[in-house]
């Protein structure tokens, strides 16, 4: 399988005297046909949801509210993510094996998804995420 890097990019802020406004543009920010949205949110601190990779799915994790922690690994790099500003986008790859952790209460996390939900996406057993996406 093709190797992709998942990716942490800026979008920055408009701010007036009114406060801030951040904007996601579908095939400007998001390299990607965005055809689900889901939120995440509520989840108790102490709790690490994730645990899988995709065969095909990419999506974008924004911290709308909040913090949060994402741990990656693509078998090159493991690597762990600070979400905490709404400006802050990760481009999440398929090959990229997720946790998410260390939700702070107010958090909120946006996910845009390039494709509709479908379970058999997922890869959920690291065994497998291996054999799948090892070299
Ligand atoms: C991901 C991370 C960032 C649906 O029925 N439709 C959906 O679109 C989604 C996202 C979930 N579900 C169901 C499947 C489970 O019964 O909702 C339940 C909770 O989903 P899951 O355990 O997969 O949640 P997370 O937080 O582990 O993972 C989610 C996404 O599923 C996943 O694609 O990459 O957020």
């Amino acid at each position: 399988m093709r190797s992709q890097e998942s990716e942490l990019i800026n979008i920055g802020e408009l701010g007036d005297e009114r406060g801030l406004l951040s904007v996601i543009e579908s095939s400007k920010t998001i390299p990607f046909e965005i055809n689900r949205v889901f939120y995440i949110y509520e989840t108790k601190t102490s709790v690490r949801r994730g645990f899988h990779a995709h065969y095909k799915t990419r999506q974008a994790l924004i911290c709308v509210s909040g913090n949060c922690k994402v741990y990656l690994d693509n078998l090159i790099r493991k690597k762990d993510i600070t979400l905490d500003s709404p400006t802050k986008i990760l481009l999440l790859e398929p090959n990229d094996w997720h946790e998410m952790y260390d939700f702070s209460p107010d958090c909120v996390l946006l996910v845009l998804a390039s494709h509709l939900y479908d379970s058999e996406d997922y890869i959920r057993d690291y065994k497998l995420f291996v054999e799948v996406y090892g070299s």
